[in-house]
């Protein structure tokens, strides 16, 4: 592969001086080349391959501005903790900037066909991760963001000061119509702020998409009306067509849903289209990262999911599955309290420790809503409270449904284990150290509660 092949050095990819502009997209990857290959070769020609270059100079090149429409690899450090002497071989970070022509506006699809489209394959690399954006202001504004955002969202359901709370519905696939409503009813009443398809659920030969929409919102009526509270039921419109998709989101808005729900396995561009119909018709936008783990998971190839939450916060969803840290799907605290403050703050400081690479000021971009579920329960109350602050919809789906009591009454255990722990926080006691005694405490008034905190408390996925 080596010296031989690779000239983007020479093509100009590596330009060691160059300090990025305000308005430069900047990538970092992390580079593992082949053996024999030298790291900065390698990162000019990751350069090279996401932005202007093919394997050869090209007579074309003097017909266009290839100074300007070059990316610059501009920076190569080797990553601590691997080569020589470590289990893992050698490792770099490598800083690539873009020029903003180099990219059309307001398009995840045209973005991503260069940073991700053909460098993942290169010979010369054994693997190759993109672990963070710098995503200039300029390019941003270009950008719808999230159709309703974390402010309105509340101020649409008149609910403060507390995390949401939510639940899938159970089991994945085979219930009825009839019988999935009655699931969505029950956690409703039982405390629940939402209720929510599982990523697979679409039309299927047991339940008809029309039949779940329909039940499921006499569920939601039902519940506001016996609550008096604003309720939802995310309502998934995956299809396979955009045209079916924004078909089954009309009929969900048709019938009162405050909020429909994607997979991001539908694509970049479907999500965008998605997210524009949200915005035209005042609905919150809920994403399932179905998927991306066959590409987040693995630290030295692939991406960091902390640049899909920047790509889904820019293509303009509201909610997105973030992580828990204690459930029984990957993520660390630090990893993950990184994701979120990507999806909630409205500028994020550089932070090595969180994972996070780059100043990056979200240019008045809506914040997203992050959601933890996978294997969480009310016995975890205060570690959730305290990993993933308030602005979260903290998702209890086996937590809830699988209740001894029922679903009503696993319901009402996370709700009232939930406002128990914002109200201690309020009043100022340590909920980390002293959590399980404040549930405790709460549950002598909840039956639901105590039972349970008996059925889980010892269910942990470390
Ligand atoms: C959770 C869930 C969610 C995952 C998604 C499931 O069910 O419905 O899809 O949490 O993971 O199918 O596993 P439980 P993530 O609450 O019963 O575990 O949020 O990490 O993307
Ligand atoms: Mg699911």
């Amino acid at each position: 592969y080596a010296a031989g092949v690779l000239k983007y050095r020479q093509m100009g990819y590596w330009q060691p001086d160059y300090r990025p502009l305000d308005t430069d997209v900047v990538a970092l990857f992390r580079i593992t080349p082949q053996e024999g290959v030298d790291a900065e070769e390698a990162a000019a020609a990751v350069a090279g391959e996401s932005s202007t270059a093919t394997w050869t100079v090209v007579w074309t090149d003097r017909l266009t501005a290839c100074e300007l429409y070059r990316a610059k690899a501009y920076r190569v450090d080797p990553v601590p903790g691997t080569g020589p002497g470590t289990r893992t071989e050698q490792q770099y970070f490598a800083w690539i900037a873009y020029d903003l022509d180099l990219f059309e506006p307001g398009s995840i699809a045209n973005l991503t066909a260069s940073i991700i489209g053909n460098v993942f394959g290169f010979k010369a690399l054994r693997a190759l991760r993109l672990e963070d954006m710098r995503l200039p202001v300029a390019y941003l504004k270009t950008f719808q963001g999230p159709a309703t955002g974390i402010v309105v969202e509340r101020e649409r359901l008149d609910k403060f000061g507390r995390p949401l709370l939510g639940a899938t519905t159970k089991p994945k696939l085979g219930l009825s119509g009839r019988n999935y409503g009655r699931v969505v009813y029950e956690g409703l009443k039982g405390g629940l702020d939402f209720m929510k398809d599982d990523e697979n659920i679409n039309s299927q030969p047991f339940m008809h998409w029309r039949d779940r929409f329909l039940y499921c919102m006499e569920a939601v009526a039902r519940a506001s009306a016996a609550t008096g509270e604003v309720k939802g039921h995310y309502l998934n419109v995956t299809a396979g067509t955009v045209e079916e998709m924004i078909e089954r989101a009309e009929f969900a808005r048709s019938l009162g849903s405050v909020i429909v729900m994607i997979d991001l396995v539908v694509g970049y561009s479907a999500i965008q289209s998605m997210a524009k119909w949200a915005r035209r018709n005042d609905t919150i936008l809920h994403l399932h990262r179905a998927g991306n783990s066959t590409y987040s998971r693995q630290k030295n190839h692939g991406m960091n999911f902390r640049v899909i939450c920047k790509w889904m916060r820019m293509a303009g969803v509201d909610h997105i599955h973030a992580g828990t840290v204690v459930g029984k799907l990957e993520g660390d605290p630090l990893m993950i309290r990184g994701f979120y403050d990507t999806l909630r703050e409205t500028r994020t400081p550089a932070n090595l420790e969180h994972g996070l690479f780059f100043d990056q000021d979200w240019a008045s971009l809506n914040k997203v809503m992050p959601v933890a579920s996978g294997g969480i329960h009310a016995g975890q109350m205060h570690q959730l409270l305290t990993y993933l602050g308030e602005d979260v919809v903290l998702q209890f789906g086996g937590g809830t449904i699988g209740h001894p009591q029922g679903i009503q009454a696993g319901a009402t255990a996370n709700r009232v284990a939930l406002e128990a722990m914002v109200l201690a926080r309020n009043e100022g006691r340590d909920i980390w150290n002293e959590g399980p005694e404040i549930l405790d405490a709460a549950a002598r008034d909840c039956m639901p509660l105590r039972q349970a905190l008996d059925t889980w408390k010892d269910v942990t996925f470390d």
